[in-house]
Formats: structure tokens, sequence, C-alpha cells
């Protein structure tokens, strides 16, 4: 029993270590001299709560039970996309105005969210220049809980996306928008937006698509934000 406490305690003591070495490894990029924590005007929370009936699967990330941790960029970043111009698929929304993707409106009202026809639909923002864009921020609608499908985002310089696009993320994991088999995941709309890493990829053009939710076979979209540094 002494020995196998010995034993115990020396785990314990690793265990101890790595918890150590772990922290210090997520503490770094603060220490980057050329990053700082992305700084999001959040809208508030849904007053609708949580459904019972949540969807679940191995391809869609649990409901977060904290705020989401900072998300380092590097010095500078500014949202390039707001006021600027946005075109889309559908050219005559169901509801809103397609300018509203970057009016800065992003609260879970009614009138704060542009509702698009059914199928693969997507909305496109001109930054009017070539920018290295370190993160996209996408609030779809957080009105209500829930996971859209197909969300495909991707960035060039070609305003019809037929050359030069990269593609920063991608959830259709069975094809269903043609754009490719993604390998990210589903998640859940809330308040806090979901932020896509961009790494500094260079473009003047975003796209943003998406084919209904969980909910409905409607597109919605309520703000896209753009964190870029001037392309050099
Ligand atoms: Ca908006
Ligand atoms: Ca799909």
């Amino acid at each position: 029993m002494k020995h196998f406490n010995q034993i115990l305690g020396r785990l314990v003591l690793v265990s101890v270590i790595g918890a150590v070495m772990t922290i210090g490894q997520t503490i770094l990029p603060a220490a980057d001299q050329d990053k700082e924590p992305l700084k999001l005007k959040l809208p508030m929370p849904t007053l609708k709560g949580t459904p019972d009936d949540l969807p679940s699967g191995p391809n869609i990330e649990p409901l977060p039970t904290k705020p989401r941790p900072p998300f380092f960029i590097p010095k500078g970043c500014e949202n390039v996309a707001k006021g600027k111009k946005v075109t889309a698929s559908d050219k005559n929304p169901i509801s809103g105005e397609i300018s509203m993707v970057t009016d800065g409106q992003k609260e879970a009202f009614d009138d704060q969210v542009i509702e698009m026809r059914k199928g693969t639909q997507w909305v496109q923002v001109d930054l009017e220049k070539e920018y290295e864009i370190h993160a996209i921020v996408i609030w779809h609608d957080h009105r209500w809980i829930q996971v859209f499908r197909d969300v495909v985002i991707q960035i060039s310089n070609d305003p019809d996306f037929t050359r030069d696009v990269v593609t920063v993320y991608n959830n259709d994991v069975d094809n269903s928008s043609g754009l490719g088999i993604g390998k990210d995941k589903e998640y859940f709309e809330t308040h806090e937006g979901r932020i896509i890493d961009c790494k500094g990829v260079r473009g003047r053009y975003v796209r943003a698509y998406t084919r209904g939710s969980n909910m409905s076979a409607l597109n919605c979209i309520q703000e896209i934000e753009v964190y870029a540094l001037p392309s050099k």
C-alpha cells in the first residue's frame, strides 16, 4: 500500500506539472507583442431561452456553458466590413434588406434579421480593396438557439468566386451545397456570434453560404464583421 501511495504521489505530481505547463501554453499568445484580444461589441442574448430539444450529434459542438475564451488577433485589425456594399443570391429577401448584413445591428430582434428563401443561399461583402483578413465574425440568427446547415465561408479577389477562392470554414459534411465536403463542426447560434480564424488570407470579397437551419428551411443572416489589416 505504501508503494502504491508513492506511485500515486508521483502521478499527482506529474499531473500538476502537466497542468501548469498547459496553463503556461494557453497564456503564451498574450505575451506575443504583436497580438491583442479581439474586442467585439456583443448584442444581448435572446430572451427566448434554451430549447429542451437541442439537436445533437458527432458533428455538432455542444452548446457552450461559459463565455468564449479570448481570441488573439494582430494589433491594428479593424472591422473593415462595416457599411460596405452587400450582394446576395436572393435578390428579394422575404424580410429585411441585404444592406443590413453590414449595418452594425445584430440584436435578437425580428427587424434585425434578413430572411432569404430556402435552398443554398449566400451573401457577399465587397470590402472595396484587398485586405489581410485575420477574423470573420458572423451572426446568422440568434433569436433562437439553433444550428445552421452548410455554413461555408469563402474569401476571394474574384467577385464571382470562380477563381482564387479560399474556403475558411465549411461544415457541409455531406456536400449538399456542392462546394466540397466540409470538415468543420456545426455550432449553435448565440449572441457571441462565430469567430472564424482566417490566418491572414488576402482578398477583397467575403461570401457566406447557408442552407437553412434545424428549425427552418429559410436562410437567415444578421451581421458579418471582417477584422483585417491593409494588404501590403
Ligand atoms: Ca445587421
Ligand atoms: Ca449539408
